[in-house]
């Protein structure tokens, strides 16, 4: 028997979705139409309903997402196992040497306090070839964990573009194929623990940026806090609980929706007591995808007098990305200007002849 997950049978909940948070009002599935409620789901703390819906704020905290609640303990559980066994010796070095510089003066505010590693489920699966991924415990068989998990997690982040299509009047399976390119989209998942930090005044977990891609939903620690989101110019906490996965937009998803839904702005702090886990899994377009605003929610825009049409730029997803690792940590609205730019150096460029 391949580990703990194919004994006993995973219940199954069936998924009815839902929203609770300290910051988010509760959505009463029961009172409200399917279509309201996915609005809701995403509109992200304090709730707006906005008239007709558009500029969203796009973190969400889904529950009844129809993960077997058993699955996502074991991910749990074969993650943090991972951490103390393979990785947290690594990772106190790394804190002393950090530590000591900061506190000679240094500044270490470009380092994030993370130990992480990632795990490329699409277009190819690195999974197998993950030097210390522990498959040998017949209770602890990480890799066929990650594998079932990351194929729950891959249907989910299907389902919840189709409920953004949905939601934006855009045919089913337009965000999808948005992203597929000619290899399907990139699918990954990165496995991190925060661990306790002495000065958290001197270092974050990971510094403020906003994902560049699709998008990305993330099983966080139900114990111990750390995500904020930036919402209205102030720092609010995603707060931890249990089985729910955060929803999180990225720029890609920005730029396609034509803003009608925003990435946001996130950081995670470290904090002296606690080691955080969190489990990001990132459904991004293919390299070569072609980005650019839905024609038809473009146009819809280009009808209201305030706005000028198509604000967002046309490129390949891979181009966006060599820009955005060397731009991760700065806004992102530079980056969109800068693709436009590229776009129109593209243009301008003479037809070569010969
Ligand atoms: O760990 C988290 O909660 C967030 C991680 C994250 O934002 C990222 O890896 O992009
Ligand atoms: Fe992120």
């Amino acid at each position: 028997m391949a580990g703990g997950l194919t004994s006993p049978p995973i219940r199954r909940s069936s998924p009815r979705w839902s929203l609770e948070s300290d910051n988010v009002d509760q959505i009463d599935t029961a009172r409200r139409s399917r279509q309201m409620w996915i609005e809701a789901a995403f509109v992200g703390p304090p709730l707006r309903t906005g008239r007709g819906g558009r500029r969203r704020a796009t973190t969400a905290q889904m529950l009844n997402h129809g993960i077997a609640h058993e699955l996502m303990d074991e991910v749990e559980r074969v993650s943090k196992a991972h951490y103390a066994n393979c990785r947290e010796e690594k990772f106190k070095e790394f804190a002393r040497r950090t530590l000591e510089a900061g506190e000679k003066g240094a500044d270490v505010k470009g380092i994030d306090w993370e130990s992480t590693f990632f795990v490329r489920h699409r277009p190819v699966s690195n999974l197998a070839d993950l030097p210390d991924v522990d498959d040998h415990y017949s209770y602890c068989n990480q890799r066929q964990v990650m594998k079932q998990f990351a194929s729950e997690i891959e249907k989910l982040s299907e389902r919840v573009l189709d409920l953004l299509c949905e939601n934006l009047g855009l045919e089913k399976g337009y965000l999808k194929k948005a992203f597929a390119g000619s290899n399907g989209p990139t699918f990954g998942t990165k496995v991190s623990s925060y661990p306790p930090c002495p000065r958290p005044d001197l270092v974050d977990g990971l510094r403020a940026h906003t994902d560049a891609g699709g998008i990305i939903l993330l099983f966080q620690d139900d114990q111990v806090s750390g995500l904020q989101l930036l919402k209205d110019g102030e720092w609010v906490d995603v707060p931890p609980m249990r089985h729910a996965i955060v929803a999180n937009i990225g720029d890609q998803l920005e730029v396609i929706t034509n803003g009608r839904y925003k990435s946001v702005m996130h950081r995670v702090l470290t904090r002296p007591d606690g080691n955080r886990m969190s489990i990001a899994s990132f459904y991004n377009p293919g390299a070569d995808a072609v980005i650019f605003p839905a024609p038809a929610l473009a146009a819809a825009e280009a009808e209201r007098a305030d706005a000028a049409a198509a604000a967002y730029p046309r490129f390949v997803f891979e181009d966006y990305m060599n820009l955005y690792v060397r731009h991760k940590f700065e806004a992102k609205e530079p980056r969109f200007e800068a693709m436009k730019s590229a776009a129109e150096v593209v243009h301008a460029a003479p037809i070569a002849t010969a």
